[in-house]
């Protein structure tokens, strides 16, 4: 592979597009659906998207194993075929991780459990992370990458993580990942590395940007105030969204106003909150239970009384605890602006 003379960065397969490419996701209000249809699944790729043909596909496991092993996609694909409804959230920009990006859907991928495939190379026991690389190369943030790498803690690599090939019951388009991702339901999208190629077990955390620079939270005490610590942008916090009513929108004093919207947190929502009259007063709202990794639909109904503007907001409840915040956080509660009239 040639190196750019300039960044010194190793290329790979061809990018196209090259660079920084996202989708513009829907709108809170606009996530009526409960299964994200795949044209308006998020997308978010930092360098690019690498196009590979599943005949060039290759997966390499390496690292603290018995056996380091590479395998094809037929290979990939002789696995059972394991399908999980998640939620499937951005972080948010790693330049920008306290601002609220709801970049958010909730899909079906379907492919090998990477447990499965793990066993194959036989991890020794002093493995405590996989490092996972994709083949996307290049900048982000004028940093120069030869792949894009994270990693997870293997402690965490329960039945339902896959090496995904299908999304919504069709194979992987380009720019998720084909023709195959790693996906960690319950870890922001960012863990779910698209186009894998290398699964290098390994003692300590990888040392990429991706995994030092960026995606590491400051921790918090419970005053809020930052202890010094940082933590992975790993498990995904509490967090809601009000689907109806619309920003903006008009009810009339009098009338049934549905407040609707999805909860979900890694492992799931237990009690969620709605407030009328912008955080003063809250009352529970009726939740579905939560179901795998999927989110959870609730419905609070409000029979406005007075005519005015009113603020709606929306507060989850982590079933491992946690709960919103009113700002500062990627996760803090979505305010829903509409007038009584
Ligand atoms: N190889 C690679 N994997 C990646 C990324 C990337 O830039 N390169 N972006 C991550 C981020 S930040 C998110 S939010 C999810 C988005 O997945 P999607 O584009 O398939 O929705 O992919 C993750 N996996
Ligand atoms: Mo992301």
């Amino acid at each position: 592979m040639p190196d750019d003379a300039e960044t010194g960065v190793t290329a790979g397969p061809v990018l196209d597009p090259a660079g920084f490419f996202r989708r513009i996701p829907l709108l809170p209000h606009q996530m009526t659906s409960r299964r994200t249809a795949t044209s308006d699944v998020i997308v978010l790729c930092h360098l690019g998207v690498p196009r590979i043909t599943t005949d060039a596909w290759r997966l390499t496991i390496d690292g603290l194993v018995a056996r380091p092993v590479t395998l094809d996609f037929e290979r990939l694909k002789s696995f059972p075929k394991v399908s999980i409804e998640t939620v499937h959230q951005c972080a948010g920009s790693p330049l920008q991780p306290e601002v609220p990006a709801r970049r958010i859907s909730n899909v079906v991928w379907a492919g090998a459990r990477l447990a499965d495939v793990l066993a194959l190379a036989q991890p020794q026991p002093a493995a405590r992370f996989a490092w996972s690389y994709g083949a996307d190369y290049g900048a982000f943030d004028n940093v120069p990458c030869d792949a894009y790498l994270k990693d997870f803690p293997l402690s965490r690599l329960t039945e339902d993580v896959l090496i995904a090939h299908e999304l919504n019951g069709a194979a992987l388009p380009p720019e998720h990942g084909y023709p195959a991702r790693l996906v960690i339901p319950g870890f922001y999208g960012t863990n779910s590395v698209k186009w894998l190629t290398r699964l290098t077990l390994a003692a300590e955390r990888a040392d990429s940007a991706f995994t030092t620079r960026w995606y590491n939270d400051p921790e918090l005490d419970e005053g809020g105030q930052p202890t010094g610590a940082r933590r992975p942008v790993w498990s995904i916090a509490p967090e809601s969204v009000i689907v109806t009513p619309a920003p903006d929108g008009q009810i009339a004093a009098g009338t049934l106003c549905a407040v609707t919207g999805w909860a979900w947190a890694d492992g799931g929502v237990d009690r969620l909150e709605v407030s009328c009259d912008g955080g003063a007063s809250w009352q529970p709202a009726a939740l579905e239970a939560p179901s795998g990794r999927a989110w959870q639909g609730f419905r609070y109904d409000w029979i406005p009384t007075t005519k005015g503007p009113a603020t709606l907001m929306a507060r989850a409840h982590g079933r491992r605890g946690g709960v919103q915040p009113q700002c500062g956080r990627r996760n803090a509660i979505h305010c829903v602006p509409i007038a009584i009239v």
